[in-house]
């Protein structure tokens, strides 16, 4: 094992520390939507290591999607799902039915090319808002999230 005294830094670490935030940003963004997408479409059952999934279902959103969120954004006590679709400038909400399936989605305008949404509840109301990250526009959308307590 090599050891590095106090001011001799391993080459590699100096490259990492040079990249910007956001480029390693983007490469681990990358990496996750590859292992993602990999693991959409592979056919049929998968099983590895004690893990095994039946076939995928697909539902319909946006263009060119990047990412999802999960949370209960009805209030049903049913986990939904919100997608940043970064060619049609909106969030794919998809309330879930409770059984793997859910609705149809219902889009939400979001800044230019979204690439990435998280939950959380943002106003202290209980139900789980949303912030998107905007790459086209260089910014940040947040949707509050005032769907009627059930
Ligand atoms: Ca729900
Ligand atoms: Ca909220």
């Amino acid at each position: 094992m090599k050891t590095h005294s106090a001011n001799q830094v391993p080459r590699q670490a100096c490259v990492r520390s040079r990249l910007p935030a956001a480029a390693r940003g983007r490469k681990f963004l990358g990496a996750a939507l590859a292992l993602a997408l990999s693991a959409l479409l592979a056919p049929e059952t998968m099983s590895a290591q004690g893990v095994s999934l039946i076939a995928r279902r697909d539902f319909e959103v946006g263009n060119a999607t990047r990412s999802v969120a999960v949370g209960d954004f009805d209030g049903d006590a049913v986990p939904d799902l919100a997608v940043a679709n970064s060619g049609s400038n909106n969030v794919s909400v998809l309330l879930g039915n409770g059984d793997g399936s859910f609705q149809a989605a219902r889009n939400f305008g979001a800044g230019g090319g979204p690439r990435s949404v998280a939950a959380g509840d943002f106003d202290g109301d209980g139900l789980p808002d949303l912030a998107v990250a905007n790459f086209s526009s260089n910014d940040g959308s947040v949707l509050i999230n005032n769907t009627p307590r059930k």
